[in-house]
């Protein structure tokens, strides 16, 4: 259970970010709707009892969506904004397929929005407004899947490839060193960063990141963010987390396809296909973890990254490789588990990592999203405790912090920007 001051303080973090239509993951840094942030902001709002806010989130993620499936990772609400890159970069309206009256994105974000509205819809009391909202969603997120299956799986791997950082949700990790480092830059136009303005420096993404990540957006448009530019791009990985996620969701969607009475046989296709190659490419055997796959290099990126854990949310992993990632790296002190140096789990990336920062966004520091996902998993594997600690810990750093976009594992001070909706939205919800 969740203390009374806590669930209120969360419960004013959701109502100051509160757009009406969308709930901004932080009004000053980032002002528009995020994909992965809608769905757990959904969640926050369930939790609260209003299912119909709830819904709201869900419809104005949707209502985003291209004509070939794609669910972008920023639909731009409340545009024109200081944000960058913003939809004067992006420029969706170059691609036929993208909305025309909403500006996007042009790239999506880890899809877990079918899993959200499930979970939504199994705890709504009202059963009616619950199979409605089923009936409405269904076919907007059947569409997203058959995107991550065809347009973003153009070897057949059985798994969606990435074709920009952003799109892993988890920007400037270590993961992504090695593969950056080979985007060309080229000649960019001069650009002003909007993030560093309200984060320290040390705390954000360095700027040859924002150098590549903008060189990346600028490739992709230019091939008007159609399949020529994935299949041409400089950066195409095969992620965990992402393709984890992405199963959930599809186990969510047979779920919802069968209580319609819609088919399921396409979507057991993509469960057996998922299945296997997590097995087949992504599980590294001397390492005894699950890695992600380098599509230009054809390699596994040797960097463990807790988005390695989620292989168990989505329950990917056999019981022998569950159990051997929590000896070999989570309850490990020289990984992931507290030393005297870090005091709270789970560090996004291992501290054995030479890229390991603890401060620096998604290159140590703690996330809320990922931790309430590992646990989840951990359970679903029978690790009771080490689920109990980790929700131990996330209630710790937020009652001694507050609720920030991330976390200094060693002193559990609050880093990145403050009110952060999900960090909010998620301990309502850690139960869900
Ligand atoms: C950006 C909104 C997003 C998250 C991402 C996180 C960050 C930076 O903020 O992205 O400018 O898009 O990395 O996971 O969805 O909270």
């Amino acid at each position: 259970m969740i203390q009374k001051d806590l669930r209120q303080a969360a419960e004013e973090v959701l109502r100051r970010n509160d757009r009406g239509t969308f709930t901004a993951p932080s009004p000053r840094q980032y002002p528009h709707l995020w994909l992965w942030d809608a769905g757990f902001a959904a969640l926050g709002w369930a939790a609260l009892g209003d299912y119909e806010r709830a819904y709201r989130e869900i419809r104005a993620a949707l209502r985003g969506q291209w004509r070939n499936g794609m669910l972008p990772h920023v639909v731009f609400y409340d545009w024109p904004s200081a944000y960058f890159p913003g939809a004067d970069v992006w420029r969706s309206d170059l691609a036929s397929e993208a909305p025309a009256e909403l500006p996007t994105s042009g790239i999506t974000q880890p899809p877990v929005l079918a899993f959200v509205v499930e979970i939504l819809t199994r705890y709504d009391p009202d059963r009616g407004r619950a199979a409605a909202f089923r009936r409405e969603a269904f076919p907007a997120l059947y569409a997203y899947h058959r995107w991550l299956h065809t347009a973003r799986d153009p070897e057949g791997m059985g798994l969606s490839v990435l074709v920009h950082p952003w799109e892993s949700g988890m920007d400037n990790s270590p993961l992504w060193d090695a593969a950056l480092a080979r985007v060309p830059v080229g000649d960019l136009p001069p650009y002003r960063r909007a993030d560093a303005h309200w984060v320290p420096e040390e705390q954000r993404p360095r700027s040859a990141d924002y150098d590549r990540f903008l060189a990346l957006i600028l490739h992709l448009r230019s091939h008007r963010y159609g399949e020529s530019g994935v299949q041409t791009s400089s950066f195409r990985v095969y992620d965990i987390l992402f393709n984890a996620l992405r199963y959930r969701s599809e186990e969510a969607l047979w779920t919802m396809a069968a209580e319609l009475g819609e088919p399921t046989g396409e979507i057991e296709g993509w469960l057996a296909r998922g299945r296997a190659a997590f097995q087949a490419y992504l599980w590294d055997p001397a390492r005894g973890f699950f890695l992600d796959w380098d599509a230009v290099a054809k390699a596994r990126i040797p960097v463990i990254a807790a988005g390695g854990f989620l292989a168990l949310y989505a329950g990917l992993a056999t019981p022998e490789q569950a159990h051997e990632m929590v000896a070999r790296y989570l309850t490990n002190p020289e990984a992931f588990a507290p030393d005297g140096g870090t005091r709270y789990l789970v560090p996004t990336v291992s501290k054995a990592e030479p890229g390991w920062e603890p401060r620096r966004y998604w290159r140590g520091p703690i996330w809320i999203n990922l931790n309430a996902l590992i646990a989840h998993g951990l359970r679903r594997y029978g690790f009771v405790d080490l689920a109990e600690q980790i929700r131990a810990d996330t209630f710790a750093l937020v009652a001694r912090s507050g609720f920030w976009e991330y976390y200094d594992p060693r002193t559990g001070e609050g880093l990145g920007i403050g009110d952060f909706t999900w960090s909010a939205a998620l301990l309502l919800a850690w139960d869900l």
